[in-house]
């Protein structure tokens, strides 16, 4: 009689293992496969966050950089405005050009002295002034502002004579030599004078 109790009993231990094995496997299945239900709808809604996320991400980070990359390439043509703004090298040009045509128009008419032929304050004909003193390349004109011919004569014979020189007409020599030039008037010989190159 034990023996077949324990032998129940062994059985009925057997059993209640059995059981509980089944259980167990069957919590251990029911839990698997919550667990890779959980996993699978988190994989899924992670991929839909992710995509979500990403194309915003990357929709904003992209344009970011393009931006800053627009901006350095903005801020590099404006380096090469800045660039031509030192050509102002172009101001300083043409300032200096233009005083050296200046001097030379204004420097032509220092070089030109007029001498009149007229009448002294004892009503005589005269040069005047009647000696004067220049520099190189200088040149004289002689109006004849008297009614009567009149002559502009070097007395060397040889520099310079003007000929017959009409009432109102002119004669005009440039002296390009040092020294000194003696002149009279051909028609008056009391008209004299002289200019001193130097
Ligand atoms: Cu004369």
């Amino acid at each position: 009689m034990q023996q077949q109790t324990l032998f129940g009993h062994v059985v009925q231990l057997f059993f209640l293992l059995l059981i509980a094995g089944m259980i167990v496997t069957a919590c251990g299945a029911g839990s698997n496969s919550a667990t890779t239900a959980l996993s699978s709808p988190t994989t899924a809604s992670n991929p839909t966050s992710i995509n979500g996320a990403t194309p915003a991400i990357t929709g904003t980070t992209t344009p970011a950089l393009p931006s800053p990359t627009t901006s350095r390439t903005t801020a590099t043509p404006t380096q090469k405005a800045s660039a031509p703004f030192p050509t102002p090298t172009k101001t300083p040009h043409p300032p200096t050009p233009t005083p050296k045509p200046s001097p030379s128009p204004t420097a032509p008419p220092p070089t030109t002295v007029e001498v009149s032929i007229t009448f002294d304050s004892s009503g005589s004909f005269t040069f005047s002034p009647a000696a004067l003193t220049i520099q190189p390349n200088t040149t004289i004109v002689w109006k004849n502002r008297t009614q009567t011919p009149h002559t502009v004569s070097s007395d060397n014979g040889t520099s310079f004579n003007s000929g017959t020189l009409a009432p109102g007409g002119s004669f005009s020599f440039t002296f390009k030599q040092a020294g000194n030039f003696a002149y009279h008037c051909q028609f008056h010989p009391y008209m004299t004078a002289s200019i001193t190159v130097s």
